[in-house]
C-alpha cells in the first residue's frame, strides 16, 4: 500500500468524509434557498435605508458575529496534523490497550502542537515550552496523551496553576508582553516558586527554541500506569523521540523569525506534509515495577523530576507518522478537545497532584470553549468506535438517538446500553488510606538536584545559551528584589551559573555556594546526544545573473537527495541567467526571506553573480547573519570572493583545495563537485558549530 493510499484508508478519514463539504456551486442561505446577490443589502432606492426583510444579510452578519470562539486559556496557538500510530511488538505483558497489542494495526491520531503563554495569532517562535498533544481513535475509544516537549512542570500541585498562568500571561492592567515570560510577573512569581527552579533551567535552555515540530521530543510528563489484562499494574512514562532528533534554533534568530514570518514553526509542518516528509516520531516508555515506587532519591509521583534514562532506560515500543494536514483549521485544530482523563483501558493515573487537577480542569474548558456537552460530537473529537450512553440532549446534539428508554437499569429498553462485565474500564483498585489534609509531601521537597543535574549534563554552548537567557529575561524585570531571589536560586542550582547570571542583570555575584554540585549528568538530556542528519533542513543559494549553472544544479540536486530543501535566494522574484545560458527560476527575494529562515546557505560561483551580490547589502547581511547563528555555510569559486567581502572572520576560507573550517565549506574551484557537496551536507547534519559564539561576534 502506498502512503497516499494509507492515508485515504485511514479509518479516520473515512470517518470524517461523511462531514466533508465542498464549496458548492449556487450560493444558499444555512436554509438551503438560493442567494441572488450578496454585494448588495436589501434598500429602499438604491440610496435608501436597509429593510429587515433581508434574512440573507441578517443571517450573513449574525454568523459573523458568532465566528469566534473562546481561545485556549494557554495553549492557544497551535498547528494540527493528522496520522497514525503503529506498535513495534505487542505490548500485552505489560498493558491491555488494544493499540498497543498488534504490529500490524495502525491507528488513527490527532496531533496538535502548541505554544503555552502566547495568544492564538502569536509568533510560533518565542521561548516557550510547546504542546504536544495526541488523540488516538482507538477501538476502545479515545485516548489522549497530552503533553509537552520538556519533560518536567514548573509545579508540583494543579491549585497553583491558575496562578502560575496568571503570572505568566500577559500583565493584567495592560496586556504586555505577548507571548513571552520576559516580564516582572512571572519572575515574581518563579521567584517565590523554587520547585519551578528545575522546569525554569529547560525554558532557559535551547529547548524553548525547537527549530521544528518535527524535532522536538514529547513528554508524558507524569507517571501513568500500565494495567495488563491480569490486572497487574505498573509505572510507565511516555517519551516521543523524533526521527530527525531534537534541534533548536538561537534566540536572536527566533525573534528575528516572530517578524519574518511568524508562522514559521507552522508552515514548516505544513509544508513538510504536503511535501511527503511526513514528521515521525518514536514511542518510548521507562517502565516501572509497582514495587520499586520508592526506589529513587525522588518521589515519582512528582512532576518536577524526570526519570533519568540512566535509571530506566526508555524502551521504543512504536512510531508515529504525521501524513496528513487537516482540511480546515477551525473545524480541526481548534475544535480539537484534548483530556488527560481520556484513557483507554491498561492505561490508567497515577496520585501525582498535577495530573488529579488536570483530570478535571480538561473537561470543564471544553465545555466553556466549545459551549455545550455535546462537543464529543464534533468530527474531530467523535471516537471511531461506537459511543452509547443516556447523556442525550443538550445544546447541539447532533445525533438522533432512537431508543425509546433514556435511563438505567430499564427493562423497557431491553436494559440496554448496559455496562460491559468484560470490557469495561476498570480503574487500577489502588489501595489508599490516610487523612484529608493540605499538604505537600516531605518527598516533594527537592527542587534543586534535578535541576542541577540538568546543567550538569549540557554541553558548554548549551551552557552559555542559559546564561544569555536569563540576562534577557531577568534584564527585563525592573524589580531588583525579584532579580535578586532569582539570583539566589541559581546559587541553589549551581554557584558558578549564579555568578554568571548575576553578572548580566545588574546583581552583586553570590560570594559563596549554597550547597556543592553533586556532579551527576544525564548524558540524554544534552542536545549534543541526539540524532544528526541534514534530511528535512531548508538551504538558501544566494545567486544572481551570470551564476554558474553547473555549481547551483550540482549541488541543488545533491541535496535534494540527501533530503534537503534548496531555494534560490535573489534580488527579484522571476527569472536568473546562469553563465551557461540556463533560465533559473528565483523562489526567494531578500524582501521575501531571510537566512533566519533557513538551516544554511550556498554561494555559487560566477564572476558576474558575484560581483552583484556584493553590491547589494542584503545579500551580504545574508551571508553576515548566518554565520553569526552558527550556520553551515557553502562557497565555491568567485562564491568564496563574495565571503571573504563579508564579516565572517576566525575560520580559514579556500585558496586552493576543498576545506571545511568550522562549518564553512569552501573550494576554489570546481574539480570535485561531488566531494564538495557530500562536505556541505555533512555540515548541515551537524546543524550549528558553537565555537564561533566564543569568538568575537559578527554584527548582523
Ligand atoms: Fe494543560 C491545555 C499540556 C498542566 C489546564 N495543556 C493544554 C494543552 C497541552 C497541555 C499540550 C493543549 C492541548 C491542545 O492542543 O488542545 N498541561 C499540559 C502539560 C501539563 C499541563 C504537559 C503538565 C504536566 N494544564 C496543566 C494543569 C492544568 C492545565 C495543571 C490545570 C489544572 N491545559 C489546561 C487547560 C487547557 C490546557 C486550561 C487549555 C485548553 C485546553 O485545556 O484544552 O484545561
Amino acid at each position: 500500500m502506498t502512503e497516499q493510499q494509507r492515508v485515504n484508508d485511514s479509518a479516520k478519514n473515512q470517518d470524517l468524509d461523511q462531514y466533508r463539504v465542498s464549496a458548492g456551486e449556487d450560493l444558499t442561505t444555512n436554509q438551503g434557498v438560493r442567494v441572488s446577490d450578496t454585494d448588495n443589502s436589501l434598500k429602499i432606492g438604491s440610496r435608501g435605508p436597509s429593510l429587515r426583510d433581508d434574512f440573507h444579510f441578517q443571517e450573513k452578519l449574525t454568523h459573523f458575529d458568532r465566528e469566534r470562539i473562546p481561545e485556549r486559556v494557554v495553549h492557544a496557538r497551535g498547528s494540527g496534523a493528522h496520522g497514525y500510530f503503529q506498535a513495534y511488538e505487542s505490548m500485552a505483558e505489560y498493558t491491555k490497550a488494544k493499540f498497543l497489542q498488534d504490529p500490524s494495526v495502525q491507528t488513527p491520531v490527532f496531533v496538535r502542537f502548541s505554544t503555552v503563554v502566547g495568544f492564538r495569532g502569536s509568533a510560533d517562535t518565542v521561548r516557550d515550552v510547546r504542546g504536544f498533544a495526541i488523540k488516538f481513535y482507538t477501538e476502545d475509544g479515545n485516548y489522549d496523551m497530552v503533553g509537552n516537549n520538556i519533560p518536567v512542570f514548573f509545579i508540583q500541585d494543579a491549585i497553583k496553576f491558575p496562578d502560575l498562568v496568571h503570572a505568566i500571561k500577559p500583565e493584567p492592567h495592560n496586556e504586555m508582553p505577548q507571548a513571552a515570560a520576559a516580564h516582572d510577573n512571572f519572575w515574581d512569581f518563579i521567584s517565590l516558586t523554587p520547585e519551578a527552579m528545575h522546569m525554569i533551567m529547560w525554558v532557559l535552555s535551547d529547548r524553548a527554541l525547537p527549530r521544528s515540530f518535527r524535532m522536538m521530543q514529547g513528554f508524558g510528563i507524569h507517571t501513568f500506569r500500565f494495567v495488563n489484562d491480569q490486572g497487574k499494574s505498573r509505572f510507565v512514562k511516555f517519551h516521543w523521540k523524533p526521527m530527525l532528533g531534537v534541534h533548536s534554533m538561537v534566540f536572536d534568530e527566533t525573534q528575528k523569525i516572530g517578524g519574518k514570518d511568524p508562522d514559521f514553526n507552522r508552515r514548516d509542518l505544513w509544508e513538510s506534509i504536503e511535501k511527503g516528509n511526513f514528521p515521525e516520531y518514536e514511542l518510548g516508555v521507562q517502565i516501572i515495577a509497582e514495587e520499586d515506587e520508592y526506589k529513587f532519591d525522588f518521589d515519582i509521583l512528582d512532576p518536577t523530576k524526570l526519570i533519568p534514562e540512566e535509571l530506566v532506560p526508555v524502551r521504543p515500543i512504536g512510531k508515529m507518522v504525521l501524513n496528513r494536514n487537516p482540511d480546515n483549521f477551525f473545524a480541526e485544530t481548534e475544535q480539537v478537545a484534548f483530556q488527560p482523563s481520556n484513557v483507554v483501558p491498561g492505561i490508567d493515573f497515577s496520585d501525582d497532584p498535577l495530573l488529579q487537577g488536570r483530570l478535571m480542569s480538561y473537561h470543564d474548558t471544553q465545555l466553556h470553549r466549545l459551549g455545550s456537552p455535546n462537543f464529543t460530537e464534533l468530527p474531530i473529537n467523535k471516537s471511531l468506535c461506537p459511543f452509547h450512553n443516556n447523556q442525550r440532549d443538550g445544546r447541539m446534539q447532533m445525533r438522533i438517538p432512537t431508543s425509546t428508554v433514556n435511563y438505567y437499569p430499564n427493562s423497557l429498553g431491553g436494559g440496554q446500553p448496559a455496562p460491559s462485565e468484560t470490557e469495561g474500564y476498570v480503574h487500577y483498585p489502588e489501595r489508599v488510606e490516610g487523612q484529608k489534609v493540605r499538604e505537600r509531601s516531605p518527598s516533594f521537597k527537592d527542587h534543586f538536584t534535578q535541576a542541577t543535574l540538568f546543567f550538569n549534563s549540557l554541553s558548554m554552548p548549551e551552557k552559555e545559551h542559559i546564561v544569555q537567557a536569563a540576562h534577557f529575561e531577568l534584564g527585563k524585570v525592573e524589580d531588583k528584589g525579584v532579580r535578586e531571589r532569582m539570583v539566589n536560586l541559581f546559587n541553589h542550582v549551581d554557584h558558578e551559573l549564579a555568578k554568571k547570571v548575576a553578572m548580566g542583570i545588574g546583581i552583586p555575584a553570590p560570594t559563596q555556594s549554597v550547597s556543592e554540585n553533586h556532579g551527576k549528568s544525564s548524558a540524554a538530556i544534552s542536545q549534543e546526544n541526539t540524532t544528526k542528519t541534514a534530511k528535512g533542513r531548508k538551504v538558501a543559494i544566494l545567486a544572481a545573473d551570470g551564476v554558474n549553472g553547473e555549481q547551483v544544479m550540482a549541488i541543488k540536486t545533491a541535496l535534494q537527495e540527501a533530503g534537503v530543501q534548496a531555494e534560490i535566494v535573489s534580488k527579484f522574484k522571476g527569472m536568473i541567467k546562469s553563465a551557461d545560458g540556463q533560465e533559473m527560476m528565483v523562489d526567494k527575494t531578500f524582501l521575501t526571506s531571510a537566512s533566519v529562515l533557513f538551516d544554511a546557505i550556498y554561494v555559487p560561483g560566477g564572476a558576474q553573480s558575484s560581483e552583484a551580490l556584493r553590491m547589494q547589502g542584503d545579500a551580504i547581511h545574508f551571508i553576515n547573519e548566518a554565520f553569526k547563528h552558527c550556520k553551515p555555510i557553502a562557497a565555491i569559486a568567485e562564491g568564496v570572493e563574495l565571503l571573504k567581502t563579508s564579516d565572517i572572520k576566525g575560520v580559514k576560507l579556500s585558496d586552493s583545495s576543498m576545506q571545511n573550517d568550522g562549518g564553512v565549506v569552501t573550494a576554489k574551484t570546481q574539480s570535485d563537485l561531488n566531494g564538495f557537496a557530500k562536505s556541505f551536507i555533512e555540515a548541515i547534519a551537524q546543524h550549528r558549530f558553537w565555537m564561533r559564539e566564543e569568538k568575537e561576534k559578527v554584527p548582523a
